[in-house]
């Protein structure tokens, strides 16, 4: 029952589509926009470029591992395959990905017309696209000026003293330096652009109590972003010192200390995985109670577990430290800071199985991805906490056990996430819907890929596999499971390649899908699909956290909203 609604209106048509401009100008247009929605989808379409790079990088690295003695690829080649699968799936995917979905959907659900700096969002996505080209032109200058030698092949967490260069003499790890420290600078603009948008843009009555959990989870996230990278890039400068300076920082030899990159590194790198996972939780926080027919459970709980989580995330990074002999004192504080960020993220699974309990459910795309979601984040939880008991981790810290529960993380939960995303907003962004059918062989291929990957994948760890190994004897008895982790990999890359091909065939064939298909409750809904540039035509006024909602269901308003 679509109502039409004030803030509907549309002013220009040729302004929203561009439809018979030249190609040119369309293309120049989007070069040089500072308009959110635009950066936000090239945050998107570059993120995917790079999501199909690094999941080819892990299907290179699967094949090798998927027998015994294999000889397809070098141990320079699949050490190289490792750190740039782990790079780019990280920075140049995951972090991109959720800037864009954060950059499109934040003015929307609170009611602004830009980003707070729209220049300074341009400026950040431009040289993060930039450095994530960068570090790829590490494959490629292999010789000639500034040659590379090689790609980054020191692991997505560079310890020194591989990174010295005695050890790493060519330029490969001066590429994953620069390359990172630019995507840094980038993200802190974004996260600055988020932060202060958020505070300070939305439109009249949407107090923060009222605001959409989305933006409230973005604004831990910048916040996070903020506290979490600048450590890196200091130590980023520091790795630079010292491999062309002569300083010592890391240099054990010379009375630095290794261990203090570890320090460095983690005092960002667990907190980025919580800047990863906060926004997927954000997408469930809207797409669970439309797809359940119910306000969300908890909507205080849950910013408080939220806020929560963004704090105890800055004091656990030692969790990955618990083999370098921080002793006892260290390891139980950090066992303890780790067990206790499972209280609010079990908060956050309370809630979201308390929406669906007695909800109305509408398994469409959006709901099954969110339903692989919950299962497998709990299981990534649950396999998260048994490593936090350091004599656990002593035992299989840097086995496959630790390489499939982060996978159960990135991929089972972050990347799930990301899938129901864009079934969800698709329809506002092109104004088509998503193939179902399709999406029915998405799903059915990559979950089945998934767990054939991930779930096998814990018991080599088990039986004593160590990570970032290029091959293994045959006598084992990791063969058989290798080789099923091996074809799982193929599902998820024939499944990824089955969405790719939805998202471009739908946005030409997809079924019209209007401004409200979903029949949902917040802003983003309450105008046309696609959004015109200016979003809004009048400001809209909410006096609820449901404002569309209100306007559809007048008879319906709760107190509660209130
Ligand atoms: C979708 C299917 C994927 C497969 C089959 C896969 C496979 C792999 C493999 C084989 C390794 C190397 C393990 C080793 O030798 O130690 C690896 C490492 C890694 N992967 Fe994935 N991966 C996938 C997706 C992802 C995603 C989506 C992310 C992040 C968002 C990710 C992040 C990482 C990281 C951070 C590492 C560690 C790299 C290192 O040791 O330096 N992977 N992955
Ligand atoms: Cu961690």
């Amino acid at each position: 029952m679509a109502t039409t609604t004030p803030i509907m209106e549309v002013i220009d048509e040729t302004e929203a589509t561009g439809h018979g401009r030249p190609p040119v100008s369309v293309i120049y247009d989007w070069i040089t926009t500072v308009d959110h929605k635009k950066i936000g989808l090239m945050y998107i379409f570059y993120a995917l470029f790079f999501l199909v790079v690094g999941g080819f990088e892990a299907i290179l690295m699967r094949i090798q591992l998927a027998v015994p003695n294999n000889h397809f690829l070098s141990p320079q080649v699949f050490n190289q395959l490792f750190t740039m699968h782990g790079t780019t799936m990280v920075f140049f995917v995951g972090m991109p990905i959720l800037f864009g979905f954060g950059n499109y959907l934040i003015p929307l659900m609170i009611g602004a017309r830009d980003m707070a700096f729209p220049r300074l969002n341009a400026f950040s996505f431009w040289i993060s696209a930039f450095a994530g080209l960068l570090l790829y032109y590490s494959y490629i200058g292999a010789s000639g000026l500034y040659a590379a030698g090689s790609a980054p092949d020191v692991g997505w967490f560079a310890y020194a003293p591989l990174t010295a260069k005695v050890f790493s003499p060519g330029h490969s790890t001066d590429y994953w330096t620069l390359g990172i420290f630019l995507s840094g600078v980038g993200s802190i603009g974004t996260a600055l652009n988020i932060v202060t948008t958020i505070l300070c843009m939305r439109c009249e009555g949407m107090k923060l109590n009222r605001m959409p959990l989305l933006p409230w989870i973005y604004l831990v996230m910048g916040g996070l972003v903020f506290v979490a990278v600048s450590p890196l890039t200091a130590a980023q400068i520091m790795l630079t010192l010292d491999r062309y300076l002569g300083s010592h920082f890391f240099d054990t030899q010379a009375g630095g200390s290794a261990v203090l990159w570890m320090h460095f590194f983690w005092i960002f790198g667990h907190p980025e995985v919580y800047v990863l996972v906060l926004p997927a939780f954000a997408f469930m926080n809207e797409i669970i109670p439309v797809f359940s027919r119910k306000a969300i459970f908890g909507y205080p709980a849950m910013v408080a577990a939220s806020v929560g989580i963004g704090f105890i995330s800055l004091g656990v990074w030692a969790h990955h430290m618990f083999t370098v002999g921080l002793g006892p004192a260290g390891n139980t504080f950090f066992v303890f800071s780790t067990m206790v960020i499972s209280v609010p993220t079990g908060i956050k699974i309370f809630n979201w199985l308390a929406t669906i309990w007695g909800g109305k459910i509408i398994l469409a795309p959006p709901m099954m991805f969110s339903v692989g979601f919950l299962f497998q984040f709990l299981i990534a939880g649950l396999t998260g906490i048994m490593l936090s008991a350091a004599p656990f981790d002593w035992q299989l810290g840097n086995s496959y056990f630790v390489v499939a529960h982060f996978h159960y993380v990135l991929v089972g939960a972050i990347l799930f996430a990301i899938f129901a995303a864009f079934y969800y907003w698709y329809p506002k962004v092109t104004g088509r819907m998503m193939n179902v059918k399709l999406a029915h062989w998405h799903f059915w291929l990559f979950i089945v890929g998934f767990h054939l990957t991930f779930d096998f994948m814990h018991i080599p760890g088990l039986l004593g596999m160590p990570r970032r190994i290029y091959t293994y004897e045959a006598d084992r008895g990791w063969e058989i499971l290798n080789l099923i982790v091996s074809s799982g990999a193929i599902f998820q890359a024939a499944g990824t390649l089955v969405f790719v091909y939805n998202l471009v065939s739908s946005y030409f064939k997809g079924e019209n899908a209007g401004h409200d298909p979903w029949d949902a409750w917040t802003l983003e809904w309450s105008i046309p699909s696609p959004p015109p540039s200016y979003n809004f035509a009048i400001e809209p006024v909410v006096s609820s956290r449901r404002p569309l909602w209100d306007i559809k269901h007048p008879e319906d308003q709760d107190s509660e909203y209130e």
